[in-house]
């Protein structure tokens, strides 16, 4: 079920100044920008080849992405790894089964349309890793 690497998340404090290093100096054109209500995010997506980064900033005090970069002694850093999948409904159960701490029960809709979950780090050796299914 599960196919590619879809995006790498990276929290950002700042979306306009980490386009500076992104499109400026590694020539990543960015694909839009777009908020996140429910997250309390502003997203911006930036692909290479066959996957994308996710740059995530944080909208509000109260953001798991302001959560993480506070802990990270107010830096950014890699935030989650995003692996797509064919069937998120499936993937979950299956995983739910084999006992996986799931931090989205049921899908819900991400950033770009698609539908995400994601898994507990405490259950993935550290990672957040994000589902994503895209139609
Ligand atoms: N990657 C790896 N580990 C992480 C982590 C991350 N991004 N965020 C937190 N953790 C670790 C913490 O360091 C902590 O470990 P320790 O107990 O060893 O210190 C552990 O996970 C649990 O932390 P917590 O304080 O209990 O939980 P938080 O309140 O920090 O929440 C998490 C963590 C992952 C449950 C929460 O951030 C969450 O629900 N994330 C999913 C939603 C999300 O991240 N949305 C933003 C992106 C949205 C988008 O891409 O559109």
């Amino acid at each position: 079920n599960l196919t590619v690497v879809d995006h790498l998340g990276v929290a950002v404090p700042s979306i306009d100044e980490a386009l500076a290093f992104w499109q400026d100096t590694l020539g990543v054109a960015c694909h839009g920008v777009e908020e996140v209500a429910d997250q309390k995010v502003k997203t911006a997506f930036l692909p290479i080849r066959d996957t994308e980064v996710e740059l995530l900033e944080p909208t509000s005090d109260d953001s798991p992405v302001a959560k993480f970069m506070e802990k990270n002694g107010g830096r950014g850093g890699l935030h989650h790894v995003a692996i797509r999948v064919e069937n998120l409904e499936a993937a979950l159960a299956e995983l739910k089964e084999k006992g996986v701490r799931l931090i989205d029960e049921k899908p819900r809709r991400g950033a770009g349309g698609a539908m995400i979950a994601f898994l507990h780090p405490k259950s993935t050796g550290g990672v957040l890793l994000e589902l994503c299914e895209r139609q």
